[in-house]
C-alpha cells in the first residue's frame, strides 16, 4: 500500500536537485551517499512490506557532524527527512511516505566506552542491539532490552520507538535504562546530553521527549545505557491454561512466588500456537494440551539448582490449585530456546512473510483483567472474514493482536468491523492503542484515542519549537 495513498504531500518541502545532492555528496562523501535503485528500493519498503515511500537519496552520515550538517542544510532548503535505523518498525513510520531523504545511522556503529564498575554502555546510535548484547555478554553483563528483531534493529531505533520487549517486566522501560543522549536537531544544534550519571536532577530531563519520539524531534546520534549483570541460571516453564480468568490469576502467583527470579510472563493463545505449529515445524511443547491459553514464564537468576527448584515447585503448586492443567519445564538451552522461537516464530511465518496475503497488527496496552474480551468481540465479529490470533507481554498488559487477512484491503468488509473498532473499544477501557512500536505512519490518526487534545496540542507545540519547518519525518506521530 503506498502511504502516499492517504495523505497529501506537503508542498512546501522541497523536491531534491542536482546542487542538493553535490551538497549531501560534500557533507558524506561518495561512500555515504546512496542513489542505487535497488537499495533505495530496500531502504523505501517497511519491514511489514505494508508502507512504500519513493525517496530518491539515502543519507548514510559517518559522524554527529554528519548529522548535524545534513539536517541544518535540510532545514534551510526545507528538504524533509526520514531518520531510520534497522528498519523493522512495525507502524511504517521508518519509510518515507513521499520522496522524504532517508537518513540511515547504520554507518554510525561504533561503541565507545564501558565501565564495569557502573555498567553503563556508551556507544552510537546506529548500533545493532545483538551486538551490543554480545558485546556485553562477554564482559559478563547484557542489554536490558530484547526482542525479536535484535539482529537488525539499531540502538537509535529501540530509543526512537521505546522498544518494550520481552523482558520489561524485569528490566524496566528505556525511560529508566537510557542515562544520557546525545542528539541532533533539524537545525543543526548537536545537544549533549550524553549524562552517565544515575542520578541528575538539574532542571528538565530533557533526553526523555527523544525516547519514543520516532524521529521527529531530533535524530539521536549517541546513547548511554546502564546494563545489568547477566546471571547465569535461566528457567523457562510452558504452561497451559483454561481460561484467561487463570491467566490473571498465574501472573499474581508467578509475582508472588517467583518475584525476585520472574523474568518474563508472555502469552499466546491457542489460535496462534496452532497458527505457529502450523507453519513452523515445531513440536507442541505440551502435545496432549487442548487448552485455549499457554504461558511462557521465564526466570533469571544466580543460582540454577536454586532457581530451577523454585520454577519446578511453582508448576507443582499452581498444577494442585488447578490454575494450569498441563505444563512442562525446558530441560535445556535447546528446549529454552525452542519455547522462545515457539512465541516469537508465528511472526515469521504469518503473511506477507511466508504466504500470501496481509496481516493487521495492533499492537495494544489493555487494563490486564480486559485484555482478552477483546480479542473474543473481534472474532466474532470478523465470523470467518478474516483469523484473530494473540498473543503479547500479559506481564505488562501489552496485547499483540494480529488479523491475518487475504490481503491488505482498506475498502473491504472486514476492515470496517476490525476500525476504528479496536481503537474506540481500547480507548473506552482506558487503553493505550500503542503501548511499544510506536505511533508512526499507521497510527498518526489514532492518537486521540489515547491522549487528550490539550496534551496532543503541547506535543505540537513542542514539535513546532524544535523543528520548526517540520522537516524531521513529516506526516508520522502527530501529523
Ligand atoms: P527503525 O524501524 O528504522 O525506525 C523506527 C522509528 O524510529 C522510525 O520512526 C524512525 O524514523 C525512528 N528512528 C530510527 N533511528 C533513529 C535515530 N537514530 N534517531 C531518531 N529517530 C530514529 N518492538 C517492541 O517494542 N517490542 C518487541 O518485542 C518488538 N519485537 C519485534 C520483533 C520483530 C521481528 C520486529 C520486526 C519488530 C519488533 N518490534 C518490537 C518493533 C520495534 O519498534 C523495532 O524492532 C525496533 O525498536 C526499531 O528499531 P530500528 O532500528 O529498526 O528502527
Ligand atoms: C513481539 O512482542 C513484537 O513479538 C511484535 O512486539 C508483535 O507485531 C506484533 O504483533
Ligand atoms: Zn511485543
Amino acid at each position: 500500500v503506498p502511504a502516499s495513498s492517504k495523505v497529501v504531500r506537503d508542498e512546501r518541502f522541497a523536491t531534491l536537485d542536482d546542487q542538493d545532492i553535490k551538497h549531501f555528496s560534500g557533507i558524506v562523501g561518495s561512500k555515504g551517499l546512496v542513489v542505487d535503485k535497488d537499495e533505495l528500493e530496500v531502504a523505501n519498503t517497511d519491514w511489514m512490506r505494508k508502507f512504500k515511500g519513493s525517496a530518491q537519496l539515502l543519507l548514510r552520515p559517518q559522524s554527529s557532524n554528519q548529522v548535524a550538517e545534513i539536517l541544518k542544510y535540510s532545514s534551510s532548503r526545507r528538504i524533509a527527512v526520514v531518520p531510520q535505523g534497522g528498519n523493522t518498525g512495525l507502524v511504517g513510520g521508518s519509510v518515507p511516505v513521499f520522496d522524504e531523504v532517508i537518513v540511515n545511522l547504520g554507518a554510525m556503529n561504533s561503541i565507545i566506552s564501558f565501565d564495569e564498575v557502573s555498567g553503563i554502555l556508551i556507544c552510537e546510535a546506529g548500533c545493532i542491539l545483538e551486538t551490543l548484547d554480545k558485546f556485553l555478554a562477554d564482559k559478563g553483563f547484557m542489554f536490558p532490552l530484547d526482542l525479536g528483531a535484535k539482529g537488525s534493529c539499531q540502538i537509535g531505533g529501540n530509543v526512537s520507538t521505546n522498544a518494550g520487549g520481552l523482558r520489561l517486566i524485569r528490566y524496566g522501560s528505556l525511560h529508566g535504562n537510557i542515562l544520557g543522549l546525545e542528539v541532533v536537531l533539524s537545525d543543526g544544534t548537536i545537544l549533549d546530553m550524553l549524562s552517565s550519571l544515575r542520578k541528575d536532577n538539574t532542571g528538565y530531563d530533557l533526553k526523555q521527549l527523544f525516547i519514543g519520539a520516532e524521529g521527529t524531534l531530533g535524530v539521536v546520534t549517541k546513547v548511554a545505557v546502564l546494563t545489568p549483570q547477566k546471571l547465569p541460571s535461566v528457567n523457562v516453564g510452558f504452561l497451559a491454561c483454561t481460561d484467561y480468568t487463570s491467566c490473571q490469576k498465574m501472573l499474581l502467583e508467578a509475582r508472588k512466588h517467583l518475584g525476585e527470579v520472574l523474568s518474563a510472563f508472555e502469552f499466546i493463545d491457542s489460535f496462534a500456537l496452532d497458527m505457529v505449529l502450523k507453519h513452523s515445524g515445531h513440536r507442541h511443547p505440551l502435545p496432549d494440551a487442548k487448552e485455549k491459553f499457554y504461558l511462557l514464564i521465564e526466570t533469571t537468576g544466580s543460582n540454577q539448582s536454586h532457581d530451577k527448584e523454585k520454577l519446578d515447585n511453582f508448576v507443582e503448586t499452581v498444577l494442585t490449585q488447578g490454575l494450569v492443567v498441563d505444563g512442562t519445564i525446558a530441560q535445556d538451552n535447546t528446549q529454552i530456546s525452542n519455547f522462545w522461537h515457539i512465541r516469537e516464530a508465528w511472526f515469521l511465518q504469518l503473511p506477507p512473510l511466508g504466504k500470501a496475503g496481509a496481516v493487521y497488527k495492533y499492537d495494544l496496552s489493555i487494563p490486564i483483567k480486559d485484555l482478552y474480551n477483546l480479542v473474543e468481540i473481534l472474532r466474532e465479529r470478523l465470523g470467518g472474514l478474516a483469523t484473530v490470533v494473540a498473543y503479547g507481554h500479559l506481564g505488562d498488559g501489552n496485547l499483540h493482536l494480529n488479523i491475518s487477512a487475504p490481503d491488505y484491503d482498506e475498502k473491504a468488509s472486514f476492515f470496517f468491523q476490525i476500525e476504528p473498532f479496536v481503537y474506540e473499544w481500547t480507548a473506552a477501557h482506558k487503553g493505550s492503542v500503542s503501548a511499544e512500536h510506536g505511533l508512526g505512519f499507521m497510527k498518526a490518526h489514532a492518537i486521540h484515542y489515547s491522549r487528550s487534545p490539550e496534551t496532543v496540542e503541547l506535543m505540537r507545540k513542542m514539535k513546532a519549537m524544535l523543528d520548526p519547518n517540520g522537516i524531521l519525518n513529516p506526516y508520522k506521530v502527530i501529523a
